[in-house]
């Protein structure tokens, strides 16, 4: 937000600062555990469509298999729900039950 006051002198309405651009809203891809997609699979999309290395993408689906849920990254909207849906197509082409959603993230503006 613009800040203003009134100059003394010329009684005129100044800004005081630049106004400031605001960050665009981010959204977090969220993948979810299930029972029956291999691991090895998993780790692929990670490295393929996140553009983790093997030990990343190894440590990350682990945490999903242990804990349920994961973050994968976090992008503008368009490009999370993208990411997203290559997933989910990529899992159903092979007939894994895997599901990946998106979350908005914390407001980069607070
Ligand atoms: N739980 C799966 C298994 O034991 C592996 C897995 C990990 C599946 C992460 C989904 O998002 C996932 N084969």
């Amino acid at each position: 937000m613009t800040k203003q006051h009134q100059d003394s002198d010329s009684g005129l309405v100044v800004e005081d600062t630049k106004p400031q651009l605001k960050r665009p809203a981010r959204f977090q891809v969220v993948l979810l555990n299930d029972d029956y997609t291999p691991m090895e699979f998993v780790v692929e999309i990670l490295e393929q469509i996140f553009g983790m290395d093997r030990e990343l993408a190894v440590r990350v689906m682990l945490k999903v298999h242990t804990e349920g849920k994961g973050v994968c990254g976090v992008f503008t909207k368009e490009v999370a729900e993208t990411k997203a849906e290559q997933v989910n197509q990529a899992a159903r082409e092979r007939e894994h039950p895997l599901l990946c959603q998106i979350e908005p993230a914390d407001d980069p503006n607070q």
